[in-house]
């Protein structure tokens, strides 16, 4: 009878340790952009920006069309999604690292560390000055708890040799090429290799061919900081753009500001950038050479993690910490709450399920739950994200009933639901307030917040908008 009763149990340890073996955690590959909005991605519809690496994983991944940053700029934004808070529940609003903040509870890539995975980080996943954190290759605002290893890639940026041109604020064509958070384009000699992002992308696959073989899991970061500005790339990759001429500028339409409040209208526009339309073009045409570049370096480390035999036990994520206007209402560049701006490409690849688009909402703050989740990883309470991974196998469930999106350097809040963009400026909306139909507005032309027709919805809005924030100070941090 103990033979008999025994055996069965041997039979079931020895199989169990042996799936135990076979079943290494699945890998995180994260890989982020720098200021890309998503519609100047070719697998999102545009036709004029090629980018095949990037479409190629959207073809083997889910692609989300409605997926939104919780912060429309570089230094919130990411302090949200690495720390799994929002920017009104941390107060981070600035160029600054989230821990301080949240004490030690784990960050997103710390809690796969906690958990056993080995995790890095290559150049620019929580804030780097952009261009000039990267000439100097300083950490920025990095939180060095996130990671066992962390790599800088240092580059010449604005001052790579090449024919350079500053856009911005140079009506006179005096200005030479200039470096900081401005409008440059630099058709740059040389290859891949002399730049922050090819060194990057060289970094990453390197340390996939290290770690592929491990027992250990890894969660890697690889942040690129194209296409932020200044706009260089290798001249190969402009060529496709030039002449800059031929590059189509976005819809203009007449008296297109009159509906947006003052505080809407963003930071950068053609007018006070001073960018007549030659300008204009070239901006487009510099700004999608440095998406192709961008573009070939995500398929080096695509290609990287194909060659490794580890790409069937690896999650792949590539997204951008906020999007960009590329002329729309002729605003320029990110902070703004409009669509462009407040839209983040995001594509999610995960070993075993079938591609797909899913249109429903969601944001970059569901990325620590739904890997945690992925992975098998404790659930956290505390986060302020949803585990979106039941859009990856059924891409019409719904997650998300509305987003919270913030711009604090305008003081502005976009709640986004399927139907509608709704935005206002000021907690007690002293600032003004948008509202556009998004299935028959969808370019955001028409402002229907003052329509008498729309009174009960503005104001529904309003309190929702109002429970919202109290629900994300309502919180686990005592803020
Ligand atoms: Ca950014």
């Amino acid at each position: 009878m103990t033979r008999l009763f025994c055996l069965p149990l041997l039979i079931v340890l020895c199989f169990g340790s042996l799936t135990a073996a076979a079943e290494k955690p699945m890998n995180v590959l994260f890989i982020i952009s720098d200021d890309l909005t998503p519609t100047a991605l070719s697998c999102y519809g545009n036709t004029d920006s090629k980018t095949p690496n990037i479409d190629r994983l959207a073809a083997q991944g889910t692609r989300f069309t409605h997926a939104y940053c919780n912060a429309t700029y570089c230094g919130p934004s990411r302090a949200s999604f690495l720390s799994g808070y929002y920017p009104h529940a941390t107060k981070v609003f600035g160029y600054v690292s989230p821990r301080p903040k949240i004490g030690d509870r784990p960050t997103w890539p710390q809690y796969f560390r906690d958990n056993g995975y080995y995790t890095a980080r290559v150049s620019k996943i929580y804030h780097m000055g952009v261009p000039g954190g990267i000439e100097e290759g300083s950490d920025g605002a990095d939180d060095p708890l996130s990671w066992d290893e962390r790599f800088n890639s240092p580059g010449p940026e604005w001052k790579a040799p090449g024919d350079g041109e500053t856009l911005e604020g140079n009506p006179d064509g005096k200005r030479p090429v200039v470096g900081g958070n401005t409008f440059v384009v630099v058709e740059a000699d040389g290859d891949d290799l002399v730049h922050s992002d090819g060194k990057t992308a060289a970094k990453a696959v390197e340390l996939i061919e290290q770690h592929a073989q491990d027992d250990q899991p890894f969660f890697l970061a690889v942040g690129f900081v194209r296409p932020h500005v200044p706009f260089v790339s290798p001249r190969k990759y402009v060529d496709a753009y030039k002449p800059y001429s031929k590059n189509a500028l976005p819809e203009k339409v007449p008296g297109d500001w009159d509906d947006i409040p003052k505080q809407g209208i963003n930071y950068k526009t053609s007018k006070n950038m001073k960018m007549d339309l030659r300008r204009q073009k070239k901006a487009i045409g510099g700004y999608y050479g440095a998406v192709a570049f961008l573009d070939a370096q995500v398929g080096k480390v695509l290609d990287a993690l194909e060659a490794s035999g580890e790409a069937d036990n690896t999650i792949v994520i590539f997204t951008s910490d906020h999007g960009f206007h590329l002329g729309q209402h002729d605003f320029w560049a990110k902070v703004s709450l409009h669509e462009e701006s407040a839209c983040v490409p995001l594509i999610i690849k995960v070993p075993g399920q079938a591609p797909a688009v899913c249109d429903s909402l969601t944001q970059l703050l569901d990325l620590y739950p739904t890997t945690a989740a992925l992975c098998g990883l404790k659930p956290q309470d505390r986060l302020q994200g949803k585990d979106i991974s039941p859009l990856l196998s059924n891409p019409k469930e719904i997650v998300h009933d509305e987003i919270l999106n913030v711009s604090p350097m305008q003081n502005g809040f976009l709640l986004r639901t399927a139907d509608w963009a709704f935005i206002q400026y000021n907690e007690d909306a002293s600032g003004g307030v948008e509202l556009f139909d998004m299935h028959k507005d969808p370019q955001q032309f028409t402002n229907l917040a003052s329509d008498p027709d729309y009174a009960d919805l503005v104001d529904d809005f309003k309190a929702r908008l109002a429970d919202k924030l109290q629900e994300l100070r309502t919180n686990d941090l005592g803020s």
